[in-house]
């Protein structure tokens, strides 16, 4: 099967030329699958591209695309695109590219989806996962509440945690989900993705994730997206009746 880990970057040049060395350190041990690492950059002012561009000249796996529409869920659906059509993906892996998601949960995504699972998350909230202690309480009332607020206002109510940045999926269920269609720009996407996948009948499984801070460059989560995500909850909950 063909994976591409779709990355999307902000001024991640801190970060990105150690995040691909050890992406690709620790997928050089993954059996049944090859392995792209697509980076979908929104012209980072701290020029992150040009570091990926010099990585690929040693890689060939690694490929880059540039988007211009600003955005998280923008960055993705490009990639989503790019991977389906040019590098023929059977797989799509959504990852962040500052560390905050450990390379070496990589390798249990892809069991799983081997052992034939459709969409496959990287959980914070089961046994075993975690988010950062440090975390100011607010942040984490609304990730972990905003959670079981979307799982039961969405009607995923057996998946216990919608809006993960990591995760694995099969390509056959994204290529049916209409992507111009979804407005969502921040981490609302993530959860309109897996609301339409499980529509389409995937079937879903969590492995426990340590979710860190990461320790270089700067965080581009906004008040706005966190509207976005509440709001997005209500349309989601609106569709489930259509
Ligand atoms: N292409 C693109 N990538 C983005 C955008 N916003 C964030 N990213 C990337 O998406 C990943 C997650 O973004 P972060 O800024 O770490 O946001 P976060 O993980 O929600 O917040 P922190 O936990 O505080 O880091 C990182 O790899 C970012 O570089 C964007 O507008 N466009
Ligand atoms: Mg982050």
């Amino acid at each position: 099967m063909n994976v591409t880990i779709v990355l999307p970057t902000y001024n991640e040049a801190e970060n990105i030329k150690d995040f691909l060395t050890a992406v690709f350190d620790e997928v050089k041990s993954i059996e049944n699958f090859k392995i792209n690492a697509l980076i979908v950059d929104d012209y980072s002012p701290d020029k992150t591209a040009d570091i990926v561009k010099n990585l690929q000249k040693d890689n060939e796996n690694i490929h880059l695309i540039s988007n211009s529409t600003r955005g998280l869920g923008n960055a993705y659906k490009l990639g989503f695109k790019h991977a389906i059509e040019n590098l023929n993906a059977d797989v799509l892996i959504e990852m962040d590219s500052d560390f905050s998601h450990n390379p070496k949960k990589i390798k249990e995504l892809l069991e799983q989806i081997h052992n034939g699972y459709d969409f496959v998350i990287g959980s914070r909230y089961i046994k075993g996962g975690s988010i950062p202690d440090d975390w100011a309480l607010i942040r984490k009332l609304n990730s972990k509440y905003g959670n079981v607020f979307a799982r039961f206002i969405a009607g995923l109510f057996h998946v216990k945690d919608c809006t993960s940045g990591f995760r694995a999926i099969k390509t056959n269920f994204i290529k049916q989900i209409d992507l111009d269609n979804l407005k969502v720009n921040g981490y609302a996407f993530q959860m309109n993705i897996l609301f339409e996948c499980v529509k389409l009948g995937a079937k879903t499984y969590e492995i426990p994730i340590d979710f860190v801070d990461r320790i270089k460059g700067e965080s581009k989560l906004r008040i706005k997206d966190v509207l976005e995500f509440m709001v997005n909850s209500f349309e989601l909950f609106l569709k489930r009746f259509k």
